[in-house]
């Protein structure tokens, strides 16, 4: 596929200041007349063909200025229509097209989910509902008439504010009227028509706006859609109080559709959500479900401003819109529950996902320089380190001009397409600094590596620390990176008040590729807490012991820390035990002892952050650290020694704690974090619990899943049995599959936890998973729940040394490439971390790859990560 480069971009040479779209929806047949208003922009070329994007569309006629135009005048083919000598004068063009709803697969432009016709835009959708100049930076004020069978389609929903709604006379047919008075890109372009049952409510601004707040969700689950609707109230009311920023339309609709190959989208005044990160209740919804509504409810509505009012000039700018997005949602849930715990969630999912892209051959900097289908950077390094970017920014000019910054960069971009550049310059006018070192953030990918020595002397009674950084595969010759590095020093019996010139607010900022300081008046042999909140995505390299760690366990004031130190002993245990395959693990009784201590003192106090303490690394973290010549049996093997010896320690303990936190009778259900910690702390013990003692812990889990009140509950039971082998886990499986049988976002649970079960047996499961009436290749959800859980969650059986892990995923990609190109290839990025396999393995991935790269009539998508995992 051809590349396209971030260097090439410059202006359109034509401007469409309105759009005007009549669209009457049928099923194999609708219809769109648009009416673009188009003008040469004095920025382009004076005299230059009218070049518009298509994709699979049908013309069916084509006027300028109301008039038809000669033959000769234009070419239309399904992907493009060029006016050859456009007028030098500003000209209306109103073009007729068709497409097929039902048809469409890719869920991309106008298709049917359940029956309801729904569009998708970002990132190049647009084009496939109608000829456009199909880029970002094109901002045009759009009015959208939708029509329908009212039968059909009951509900017409638009962009904007809804100005007229009536009858089709002598048709069965009405209309709904939109205008959106916010000039937009086209990506943010949305319409729905369907049978939707709707909870609403009223949300005044600080600006005095009335709005009128909506959830859109299939008829009958309108009782599932109320959490939802309160987290877009809390999330208007959270974005005025902290970035001062205030809806700006009468209406603001969300509506969840069954088919989506994302999360949810921004939709200017109409988000679009997968019914997954809308609808809950306690007895269908677990706990994370429910943080995850809150955060995609927030961070979609945060897009008005950030992505929606000022937009990305083009799509190498997308962390601007997402990383930044991110981070405010990402703020949004540690106001909302405990920033704690929040920050320790965003690091493990980081770590688990980006952290291996940026080792692995789908590398790619925040803002990229190329790429050939976009579609394929809507990945973990645009949005979560994007928001990491964001986060280290804050931490290096303080909070105060954070918000000054953000302020001016709303207010200076407000209704443009901006770059990284226009971010940037906010912040540097706001602070009067240079912020040009620290865009490299932006340009460079690999996860940077500090190595990091630490000198006590007895007689000078000073601490020394030497901080270097590195970049694997960057050349001696690459500019060190700007680095906020949060810290400070803890004693043998607490933290100690350490100042030092080069540290503000417990920052010190590293800008070369070493440096240091030095602490005086320190009595005793200190142990460093470096990089506090996870100040930087950064590796860290520190020779300590575990004694030393396990100091800061105890002692540190900084939570993130206090679970790292645990994290990192946890982790050189098992790096060891795989390496040596020995039973015994040395370090594993004081690690223990150490959260036995914990638990004692904190599981009641705060079991949230004590569930959190009891998670090892996970399977792919250790690989992670590895690096190379991996093997994922003698990780998990390790890994299982090292939890076995920790629930043996802990056991007594875990069954008495999880008693004291079980659910008062009657007490009714709240998904607030105070009480899903409580779950979260008690299910963490039963899963340690059956570790210790499996026959013990499959009949606590029956117990649990028979008197569950909560999903959350149930789930948990039924995750711990599901990995103990034998009747009881099958008749359970089999009990709640027919218990749920018309929830597929409940089975998807179930698919979930059976792809992730660690046994040989996993695929010949699967196989008969993929038979099962609830399956569907056709359902993103269906497909991430059992071929994409057991592609990320289950690395045993995915990297089988046989490579049938590996074939089962390729046969996947390929049947699925057919329908679904964009779901097809995020599947295939499970392969990224092939390079760094035990040669058996390696051999078989590299093998199901160019099994995948050698077939016909791929997708540009998988084209794409194919031959960029080979490259
Ligand atoms: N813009 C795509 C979905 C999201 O990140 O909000
Ligand atoms: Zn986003």
């Amino acid at each position: 596929p051809p590349t396209i480069r971030l260097q090439d971009y410059r202006p359109s040479d034509h401007l469409i200041d309105t759009v005007d779209l009549d669209i009457r929806l049928d099923r194999q047949a609708s219809r769109m007349t648009a009416v673009l208003a188009v003008r040469p922009n004095p920025a382009g070329v004076p005299i230059a063909p009218l070049v518009l994007d298509g994709d699979e569309l049908t013309l069916l006629s084509l006027r300028l200025d109301g008039e038809p135009l000669p033959a000769e005048a234009y070419t239309a083919t399904p992907s493009g229509l060029t006016l050859h000598a456009p007028p030098q004068r500003p000209f209306r063009l109103t073009l007729e097209t068709q497409v097929d709803p039902t048809a469409n697969t890719k869920l991309m432009g106008l298709y049917r989910s359940s029956g309801v016709y729904c569009t998708q835009c970002e990132a190049d959708g647009f084009r496939r509902i109608t000829y456009f100049l199909d880029r970002p930076d094109i901002l045009s004020v759009y009015t959208t008439r939708i029509e329908a069978s009212r039968d059909e389609a009951p509900v017409l929903l638009g962009n904007g504010n809804p100005v007229e709604t009536g009858e089709v006379p002598g048709t069965d047919r009405h209309y709904a009227i939109w205008q959106d008075p916010h000039p937009k890109p086209a990506y943010l372009f949305a319409i729905v028509g369907g049978r939707l049952g709707h909870v609403g409510r009223s949300f005044t601004t600080s600006e005095g706006r009335a709005v009128a707040l909506g959830v859109y969700v299939e008829p009958g689950k309108e009782a599932r859609a109320e959490y939802a609707l309160d987290a877009v109230a809390r999330s208007m009311a959270w974005d005025e109080l902290v970035f001062g920023r205030a809806y700006d339309l009468d209406v603001f609709n969300v509506v969840a559709v069954s088919d989506f190959n994302m999360g949810a989208m921004e939709n200017k005044g109409l988000n679009i959500f997968n019914d997954k990160y809308v609808l809950a209740s306690p007895e269908t919804a677990t706990d994370a479900d429910y943080a995850n509504i809150e955060a995609i409810i927030a961070h979609e509505y945060f897009h008005n401003w950030s992505g929606n009012r000022v937009t990305c000039r083009d799509w190498f700018q997308l962390c601007l819109k997402e990383g930044l997005t991110v981070f405010r949602d990402q703020e949004f849930s540690s106001d909302m529950r405990s920033r704690a715990v929040h920050r320790i969630g965003e690091v493990r999912t980081l770590r688990a996902r980006q952290f291996p892209e940026d080792a692995g051959p789908l590398a790619h900097p925040v803002r990229p320089k190329q790429y050939a289908e976009i579609n394929n950077f809507y990945t973990a390094t645009v949005y979560e380190k994007g928001a990491e970017i964001v986060r280290m920014l804050k931490a290096l000019i303080g909070d105060s001009a954070f918000r000054k910054g953000m302020d001016r960069y709303f207010s200076d971009n407000d209704g443009t397409a901006a770059t990284v550049e226009d971010f940037l310059q906010a912040f540097a006018t706001e602070t009067g600094r240079d912020l040009a070192h620290f865009a490299q953030w932006y340009e460079r990918p690999g996860t940077p590596r500090i190595a990091v020595s630490g000198h006590y002397d007895a007689t000078a009674k000073t601490y020394r620390l030497n901080i270097r950084q590195t970049r694997p595969g960057a050349g001696a010759d690459a500019p060190p990176l700007v680095i906020p590095v949060a810290l400070g020093l803890v004693g043998p019996d607490g933290p100690l008040d350490v100042t030092h010139e080069r540290l503000r607010d417990g920052v010190f900022v590293l800008d070369e590729a070493e440096d240091g300081l030095t602490f005086e008046n320190i009595a005793a042999p200190p142990v460093p807490s470096l990089f506090r909140d996870f100040s930087a995505p950064v590796r860290v390299e520190i020779a300590l012991s575990d004694a030393e760690r396990l100091t800061l366990l105890r002692h540190d004031t900084d939570a993130f820390n206090r679970w790292e130190s645990a994290q990192r002993v946890a982790l050189r245990i098992v790096i060891e035990g795989a390496r040596s395959g020995s039973e015994t693990l040395d370090g594993a009784a004081g690690l223990a002892d150490a959260l036995a201590a914990f638990v004692d003192q904190e599981a009641l106090r705060d079991p949230a952050f004590a569930a959190l303490m009891l998670a090892l690394p996970s399977e792919g973290e250790v690989a992670g650290e590895i690096g190379a010549n991996i093997d994922p049996d003698a990780i998990f093997s390790a890994r299982r020694r090292l939890r076995q010896g920790i629930a043996a320690r802990l056991r007594d303990r875990l069954v008495s704690v999880r008693d004291r936190l079980a659910e008062p009778a009657g007490a009714s259900f709240s998904p607030d974090a105070a009480s899903a910690g409580r779950r979260a702390f008690r299910n963490a013990a039963l899963d340690l619990i059956a570790v210790a003692d499996p026959e013990h812990g499959a009949t606590l889990a029956r117990e649990q899943i028979a008197s569950a009140t909560t999903m959350t509950d149930r789930l948990a039971g039924l995750a711990t049995l599901s990995l103990i082998p034998g009747e009881a886990r099958e008749a359970e499986l089999a009990a709640f599959a027919a218990l749920y049988t018309a929830e597929p976002l409940v089975l998807d649970k179930w698919f979930a936890i059976q792809a992730a079960i660690p046994e040989d047996d996993t695929i010949a499961r699967i196989g008969r998973l993929q038979r099962h009436p609830a399956f569907s290749m056709t359902n993103p959800n269906r497909v991430r729940s059992l071929i994409g859980v057991f592609s990320l969650a289950n690395p045993t059986q995915f990297n089988r040394p046989d490579g049938a892990g590996y074939a089962l995923v390729a046969e996947t990609v390929l049947a699925l490439d057919k329908r679904n190109p964009q779901i097809a290839a995020r599947l295939l990025t499970a392969f990224g971390s092939w390079r760094q396999l035990e040669p058996v393995r390696r051999v078989a991935a590299e093998g199901a790859l160019r099994g995948i790269a050698g077939a016909g009539g791929l997708s540009r998508d998988v084209v794409d990560i194919a031959g960029r995992s080979l490259a």
